[in-house]
């Protein structure tokens, strides 16, 4: 009976999916889309040693021209990315928006620094990650949040970063169907962004492909049952000044 419904969820879920669609900084939206490198369709990538794992694209060809809007930002603003099922379906009454409830799984940002934040080029990228939400002790996931929030999740730029141009990876990680790799369904999206009265910090990097692997526990995780009692977040740790 378990793996009826089990069955039967992903299959209602299967095109439930997300984007990050929106940057608030202190509270003030930015607006929709802008500044970020939004997707045409809003489908996962699921092989994490692909260049679409850095900024999207490949199956979801990104939406073009890319945007020419860099968002200010200062070291030690409060932010908040938002997402929904689709580029359109914010304020509407689809209930998979922002995503399909049954889309469980961990929430991380990142940020490169970049030389200019319109850059094309984003292989090679040193990426560090200044936020992430996985499942909590009570089995609550950064997703279920997210849901309840209506898309929103709150973070801080660490007030120590260098002052200049970076992309801002926000990441989304279903774990419907990760029992086997590939499986674990990922979305991203990087805003374009430039931070001001920043301090001197060197946070250690890590690349895109590179930073997951298909076995790590975060990436192939079996989400119904046995129940998980633990999550491990793929990736580096947080970066704190
Ligand atoms: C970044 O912010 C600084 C300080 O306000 C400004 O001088 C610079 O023009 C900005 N750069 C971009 C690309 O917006
Ligand atoms: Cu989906």
């Amino acid at each position: 009976m378990k793996n009826i419904l089990v069955a039967c969820s992903l299959l209602a879920g299967a095109s439930a999916h997300t984007i990050f669609t929106q940057l608030w900084v202190n509270g003030v939206a930015q607006g929709h889309t802008k500044g970020i490198r939004v997707p045409t369709y809003d489908g996962p990538i699921t092989d994490v040693t692909s260049n679409d794992v850095i900024c999207n694209g490949g199956p979801n060809p990104l939406r073009t021209p890319l945007p020419k809007d860099i968002i200010n930002i200062k070291a030690g603003d409060k932010l908040t990315a938002e997402w929904h099922h689709t580029l359109d379906s914010a304020g509407t009454n689809d209930n998979a928006d922002p995503i399909d409830k049954g889309h469980l799984g961990p929430i991380m940002v990142y940020l490169a620094r970049v030389d200019d934040a319109l850059t094309t080029k984003v292989a090679g990228l040193k990426w560090f990650k200044i936020y992430e939400d996985g499942m909590d002790s009570k089995g609550q996931w950064a997703v279920t949040k997210l849901y309840n929030n209506k898309g929103k999740v709150d973070f801080t730029l660490p007030s120590c970063v260098q002052s200049g141009q970076y992309l801002l990876r926000a990441e989304l990680i279903a774990l419907h169907a990760a029992s086997n790799y590939p499986g674990a369904q990922l979305y991203m999206e990087c805003a374009q962004i430039n931070v001001t009265s920043g301090g001197s910090a060197t946070p250690p990097t890590v690349s895109f492909p590179g930073a997951y692997k298909g076995s790590d526990p975060g990436i192939k995780f079996q989400l119904y049952w046995p129940t998980p009692t633990s999550y491990v977040i793929p990736g580096p740790t947080v970066f704190k000044c």
